[in-house]
């Protein structure tokens, strides 16, 4: 399933005269209007494999239809977000989940809906049919040298897939812990996790990552070995330099003052990058910004003072990644809502004077920082964010175009009504 361009150019023609009168005025009120709709232009978010199919929790799972059934059909679904927002460019597998069969022409047809491999991620968290031992007890911390062999294995394997296909990092978020007081030696397991990953890290190519993903509870209870961005620091940093903690909004213990984590990860070169979601109350994997836009702005205007304070490329320097879920929402909508509201919080932290907020933090002005960011947050810029799609060739109004050319039910008519993904 493609939607053809000439669909997308006659639905921005009907908008075009009212969003030149709201761009007008936006631009009108900014300084570097042109310089901010580069960086929107350029800026990409990926897509996760696995977020493409309705989720479900431990209660039950409702299928939405029409979801796809093999990589193919994944990879044509980021195709379709990918052509309705010009934002959504690459997909990140996870394995075994999306093993593909043949690697070049699962790389020919990304490349016909412009899109590339981002982070490989392993799974060690779940038994596979057919495994040799099993992953109850952990994986790469497990007390027995067997299981972490085959963990390590696993994650090895992985990077070979990931280097057919042309990514160029390794994802690993790890589910070892324990569920009850005393069943675990926490040194032994820092220790043998800190083996098996060195071991890992060996097998990476030159110009790879390796991105060590914290959570702080679930499935273990009790304590979770990459439980917090500490033991992740303390982790990649004994690894070298090709490993660097990543952060997954959902994976923090409530009211984590996770901004000020983006700037010290940053300040130490050790921030991998996001996967973004967004949550009430832990790992909920809700829509980013659906619950607390506010944060993930306050999380941009770290990334965006520290990316330019430490030199670094906006787009290619972090690893910009989705991880949600969606159990009562049309996956494709959820996503393209996510992708909008990750790019309204970095068009904002934009906008922010970073001299001014400086000096205002140079003068301990608590009143006037707070001015700073909020007139930035108040700021409707969804108009620059219309512009950016227009120039790019993207749809004007995503979810709308979706909606009116009914592409659910297209979908739903070339794979059935009861299809489910692959995934959680
Ligand atoms: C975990 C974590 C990982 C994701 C799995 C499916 O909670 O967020 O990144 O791969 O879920
Ligand atoms: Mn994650
Ligand atoms: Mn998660």
């Amino acid at each position: 399933m493609r939607i053809d361009q000439s669909v997308i150019n006659e639905h921005n023609q009907q908008y075009i005269s009212k969003h030149k009168d709201e761009f007008g005025y936006t631009a009108s009120r900014i300084n570097n209007t042109e310089a901010i709709l580069e960086k929107l232009i350029a800026f990409q978010i990926a897509i996760p494999s696995w977020a493409l199919g309705t989720g479900g929790t431990r209660f039950g799972r409702f299928s939405g239809g029409g979801e796809p059934r093999s990589l193919e059909e994944k990879i044509a679904d980021v195709g379709l977000l990918h052509a309705l927002n010009k934002s959504s460019g690459s997909i990140s597998l996870h394995i075994p989940w999306d093993i593909p069969t043949d690697y070049a022409s699962i790389k020919s047809l990304a490349s016909t809906y412009g899109i590339t491999f981002d982070a490989v991620n392993s799974n060690t968290f779940q038994d596979q049919p057919h495994q040799a031992l099993s992953y109850k007890f952990g994986s790469l911390q497990h007390v027995d040298k067997g299981v972490r062999k085959q963990a390590i294995e696993h994650n090895i394997d992985v990077i070979k897939h990931g280097v057919a296909l042309g990514s160029k990092a390794l994802s690993v978020w790890l589910s070892d812990g324990s569920c009850f007081p005393g069943q675990l030696n926490f040194s032994n397991a820092f220790k043998n996790t800190l083996e098996s990953l060195e071991e890992i890290y060996a097998a990476l190519p030159s110009d790879w990552k390796m991105y060590i993903e914290y959570k702080a509870f679930e499935p273990n209870f009790y304590s979770t070995t990459v439980g917090d961005w500490g033991q992740s620091y303390l982790f990649t940093s004994k690894l070298g330099d090709k490993a660097k903690t990543l952060v997954d909004l959902g994976h923090h213990l409530p009211n984590a003052n996770i901004e000020q984590i983006v700037s010290l990860l940053m300040m130490e070169n050790k921030l991998a990058g996001f996967h973004f979601n967004d949550s009430k109350y832990g790992d909920d994997d809700l829509t980013a910004g659906s619950i607390n836009p506010y944060q993930l702005f306050l999380i941009f205007n770290e990334l965006v003072q520290g990316m330019n304070d430490h030199n670094m490329s906006h787009e290619t320097d972090l690893s910009w990644m989705i991880d949600a879920s969606h159990n009562v929402k049309d996956p494709l909508e959820d996503l393209m809502q996510s992708v909008e509201a990750i790019k309204i919080a970095y068009a904002q932290a934009l906008l922010i004077d970073a001299e001014m907020l400086k000096s205002a933090q140079q003068k301990n002005d608590v009143a006037m920082a707070q001015e700073i960011l909020q007139n930035a947050f108040r700021t409707d810029v969804r108009p620059l964010l219309r512009e950016a799609r227009i120039r790019l060739g993207a749809s004007i109004n995503p979810i709308e175009l979706f909606r009116k050319v009914k592409l659910r039910d297209l979908l739903i008519s070339e794979r059935g009504k009861n299809t489910i993904a692959t995934g959680l």
